[in-house]
């Protein structure tokens, strides 16, 4: 199964909010931002009408007022916006359960698992398109693409209230006549760079000779820059925001020496691990099993997987020769706690769940995801209870 991830940006915000909740607004030049009468407030958002005019994010108010004078300029909700986000994410969440918000108003959903269901990347953007239409009042833009960094891109090309689908195999020429400004990554100064040796189009920065590139913007940049302008996953200029490992852990207000208790309290734990690691699309190579033996000697067992995961019963098998190690040691434990660390995204790789003997927990899975998120973690348990 082809990977398909899908991304979305809500329109003009702040300014959409305001116009849903308030009729009048609607089809005015609307600027959100910083308190009117300070003059060194900022342009938080404008809505496309204000745009039109040449208000942008991040101006002065002052200068907003100049370009466009009868403009409706008002003070920012956030707390309601944030609800709307909260709503937005509940919308998202009835086409899968792998969503994750990237702000207030831009999310990245893996559909991968969804397309039989809603019948392909067409039919899940329409119905999505028109759920935040009738439920919300709002236009955003979606994307789907066989990765992140592609439909990142695709949705901002789309905007306003549009719709991009971009096909495996397709993502480089997508791209290459775009201005490399479009490249999540390539930020003014890269641009610069780019641009004393010729560098303008995401095409031409595809083809540029590698050593060239690295002497403009350095062996990293250079590498990653590259992989981005080829459609390829842009892992290093997404590694801001990913997490170095996930973990859970729990101090005990006993020490235990019993490891069949010290099991069921470790394996809902890893439950836990690896349903964070879905939830964000990340897959993990390596499991770390922690100990704190009382009073304080901790020590940790991990081991390396010969493929990545996040599933619960390969953590789960990964665990067992752990567990066997760290009883060797016969201390009584004071707190035990789970890892999963050397984490990737899981694109190309949640066709783990199509691997052969994979299928049904993939689809389990997905269903005990989709539960927790709508009535909490403790709803759906996977690990061996007692009694079983
Ligand atoms: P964006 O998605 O960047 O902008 P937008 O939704 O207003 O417009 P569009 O996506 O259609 O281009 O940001 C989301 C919200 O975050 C925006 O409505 C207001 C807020 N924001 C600020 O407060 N300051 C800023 O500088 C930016 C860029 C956004
Ligand atoms: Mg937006």
């Amino acid at each position: 199964m082809n990977t398909r991830i899908l991304h979305i940006d809500m329109d003009a915000f702040f300014a959409s909010c305001e116009q849903a909740r308030t009729p009048e607004l609607r089809g005015k030049a609307l600027i959100i931002g910083g308190n009117v009468d300070d003059a060194r407030g900022v342009v938080s958002t404008a809505s496309y009408e204000a745009r039109a005019f040449g208000v942008r994010s991040a101006m002065p108010i002052a200068e907003a007022r100049r370009l466009c004078p009868h403009g409706i300029f008002m003070r920012g909700d956030h707390a309601h916006y944030a609800a709307v986000s909260r709503q937005v994410k509940a919308i998202l969440e009835t086409v899968s359960p792998l969503v994750e918000m990237a702000s207030i108003d831009e999310a990245y959903v893996d559909v991968t698992g969804s397309q039989r269901l809603f019948g392909g990347d067409d039919a899940i953007a329409v119905h999505l398109k028109r759920a935040i239409r009738e439920q919300l009042n709002l236009p955003c833009s979606i994307a789907i693409a066989p990765n992140r960094l592609v439909s990142k891109v695709a949705t901002n090309e789309a905007k306003p209230d549009g719709y991009r689908c971009i096909l495996a195999g397709e993502e480089r020429t997508y791209l290459a006549p775009l201005p490399v400004q479009r490249l999540p990554g390539a930020g003014p100064k890269t641009c610069e760079s780019l641009a004393r040796i010729g560098i303008k189009t995401v095409g031409q920065l595809a083809e540029a000779d590698p050593r060239t590139l690295a002497r403009a913007v350095g062996d990293q940049g250079a590498l990653g820059l590259q992989r981005a302008a080829r459609g390829e996953t842009g892992a290093q200029i997404e590694t801001d925001r990913a997490p170095k490992q996930i973990s859970r852990e729990t101090t005990f207000s006993e020490d235990i020496g019993d490891w069949h208790e010290l099991e069921q309290v470790l394996m809902p734990l890893a439950e836990h691990c690896c349903h964070r690691l879905r939830g964000r699309g990340m897959v993990a190579w390596r499991v770390t099993l922690k100990v704190r033996y009382a009073p304080f000697d901790t020590q940790t067992f991990a081991h390396t997987l010969d493929a990545a995961t996040n599933l619960d019963a390969e953590v789960f098998s990964a665990l067992r020769p752990l567990i066997a190690k760290a009883r060797a040691r016969r201390g009584k434990v004071r707190l035990i706690g789970v890892a999963l660390g050397q984490l990737g995204h899981a694109e190309g790789q949640l066709d783990l769940f199509a691997a052969p003997g994979h299928e049904k927990w993939g689809r389990v899975l997905t269903q005990v995801d989709a539960l927790r998120g709508k009535i909490g973690f403790n709803a759906v348990r996977l690990g061996k209870r007692d009694n079983e």
